[in-house]
């Protein structure tokens, strides 16, 4: 499947407002990779891929990644969360994309993780300041991201975080961890 068809196949996915958003992370993802030094080929790629199944009804979402055999914890919590694994599996299973960092900047771009790749924080932080984006701070954001990857990254999820406690939700772990582990780098 060439690039072409990969996107339409992902166009076919979503409403046509998700798909602006994903063309927003493309474009986004690939100035970002250009900026900090990483391969704008695959930021692109992780960035088409990242929400494709975002619009999939729930529970074929946590199938899904049932079937992934891996990320199961995920399920224990919100369901806004399942759709980045899901979709990290899509990509390796049935488009065949085997490259580890790509798959993992999928899997992790709603959550982060402990010890994030540059490619990893990229496709998470375009997701958050790709132009379609418009929540409160986000062009504080947008600032940051001119300087620094892991001072916009950390604002973003700092925003997040304070959202979901407002909101007296349940915070996933793997995102308090992805949080406390870029302060901790941030002061080292
Ligand atoms: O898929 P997008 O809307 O482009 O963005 P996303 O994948 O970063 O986030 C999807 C949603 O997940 C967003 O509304 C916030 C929510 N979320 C992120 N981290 C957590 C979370 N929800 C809960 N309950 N807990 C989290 O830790
Ligand atoms: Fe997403
Ligand atoms: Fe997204």
């Amino acid at each position: 499947m060439d690039r072409e068809q990969l996107i339409e196949n992902v166009r076919a996915q979503m409403p046509e407002k998700r798909w602006t958003h994903t063309l927003g992370v493309m474009e986004t993802a690939i100035r970002l990779a250009e900026q900090y030094g990483s391969d704008p080929a695959k930021a692109e790629l992780a960035a088409i891929l990242h929400d494709y199944c975002k619009y999939w009804p729930v529970q074929k979402q946590a199938e899904t990644v049932r079937e992934s055999g891996r990320d199961l914890d995920v399920l224990n919590y919100d369901k806004q969360l399942w759709h980045a694994p899901a979709a990290a599996w899509i990509a390796e299973q049935t488009f065949h994309i085997n490259d580890e960092d790509v798959l993992n900047a999928i899997r992790y771009h709603t959550s982060g993780r402990v010890n994030m790749s540059l490619l990893e924080k990229i496709v998470c932080l375009a997701d958050y300041i790709e132009p379609g984006r418009d929540f409160p701070g986000v062009d504080r954001l947008r600032k940051l991201a001119e300087t620094s990857l892991d001072e916009a990254l950390l604002a973003g999820f700092d925003g997040t975080i304070t959202v979901l406690l407002e909101k007296r939700k349940i915070v996933y772990p793997l995102t308090l961890l992805t949080r406390n582990d870029l302060v901790a780098k941030l002061e080292a």
